[in-house]
């Protein structure tokens, strides 16, 4: 009945007199809009349901947190990794909520994550978040118990809590720290993307996965459309994105996917220096027993040349920017390391 209405909708446009083409393709593009609002409302109400319990301080709330980092891996897989907690028969894990470890307010900085997010319907305004900011729903997770997602390691900040950790899911080199507390849940191997782990979770209690072309991304950003020279794709994550595409409810192309997260996620110049800075920030302190201090230097990657950002910024603005960023951050230095093209030949260069 709604894609009846919907092509009523059409006929009745003004648009309906440039060509019939247009018409099936914007027609096919509304019906699809309207299976990904159907699938995404699963994803929407759990999120919704979260909220609700973290606001009323709910008994024994398990946060699913993602690192500070939060790329597509670290949003999508902490939603669908407490999801699967939610109904998982063989996991007990009380009051599973998904939270980023970053400020609601930065998501825009995530190019990709926000387009897709908006695209697919997801309410972002109902995620946790474990950074206070202006937006979204904060979470304390001194009073939490925890499920390292994406990391195994807390970051200093957050060291205070580290008795909370109850579990780890993730795909970077194992820190063996929380052993004996995360018996039950440790789940740390080396394939492309964490999200790939959350995805086999599924499939070994045979659970649907909602809007399954979501948990998708990640394993296709993280494993660069599963291209082997990147050296980062492993058979596993071939396999379960094999099983997670029998559940799409249109065939999708992967290449083509990629190619449009790669170039939201890139789209960096429309952002200020300092959202630019915050994008993809490391934080590294170094212990200097001559000066009896800790060194703290800071690394912001920019996928772009150091040309194409100067002439989008002027050095001025950079100067500027980055001394006010390693003010605010106390930093002794930081390195902006750009990755893109200069005439035309891939480039890498480093400013400190
Ligand atoms: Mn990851």
């Amino acid at each position: 009945m709604c894609i009846l209405s919907l092509i009523f909708f059409f006929a009745s446009s003004p648009h309906f007199f440039f060509s019939a083409r247009l018409i099936k393709n914007k027609s096919f593009y509304y019906t699809s809009t309207l299976l990904f609002l159907v699938m995404s409302a699963l994803i929407n109400e759990f999120l919704r349901k979260c909220v609700v319990k973290v606001q009323a301080k709910a008994e024994g709330i398990t946060v699913v947190m993602g690192n500070e980092g939060g790329d597509m891996d670290s949003i999508v897989g902490s939603i669908y990794l407490a999801y699967f907690f939610e109904h998982s028969r063989k996991y007990k894990i009380q009051n599973p909520v998904p939270a980023i470890n970053f400020p609601l307010e930065d998501l825009p900085l995530r190019n990709d994550v926000n387009n897709f997010l908006k695209e697919l319907g997801i309410e972002a305004s109902n995620l946790i978040t474990l950074v206070k900011s202006n937006e979204g729903c904060f979470c304390d997770i001194n009073t939490a118990k925890l499920v390292l997602y994406d990391h195994n390691k807390l970051i200093d900040a957050q060291q205070c809590s580290c008795n909370n950790v109850i579990g780890v899911v993730d795909h970077h080199f194992d820190e063996q720290l929380y052993v004996d507390q995360t018996k039950d849940l440790r789940i740390i191997r080396t394939v492309g993307s964490a999200s790939t782990l959350v995805a086999e979770l599924y499939r070994d209690e045979d659970m649907t996965v909602p809007c399954p072309i979501l948990l998708s991304a990640p394993i296709i950003q993280d494993t660069v459309n599963f291209e082997p020279a990147q050296k980062k794709v492993t058979p596993a994550d071939v396999s379960v994105y094999e099983w997670l595409e029998k559940g799409f409810t249109e065939k999708i192309d992967p290449k083509a996917l990629h190619k449009k997260l790669s170039k939201w996620k890139n789209d960096v110049l429309s952002l200020t220096v300092e959202q630019n800075l915050k994008r993809d920030y490391k934080n590294f302190n170094y212990d200097v027993h001559v000066l009896k201090k800790k060194l703290s230097t800071g690394i912001s990657s920019v996928p772009c040349s150091y040309f194409e950002f100067e002439e989008a910024y002027t050095l001025d603005g950079i100067f500027n920017s980055c001394q006010k960023y390693y003010k605010d951050k106390d930093l002794e230095s930081i390195i902006i390391a750009f990755a893109g093209k200069k005439n035309g030949v891939h480039s890498r260069q480093i400013v400190f």
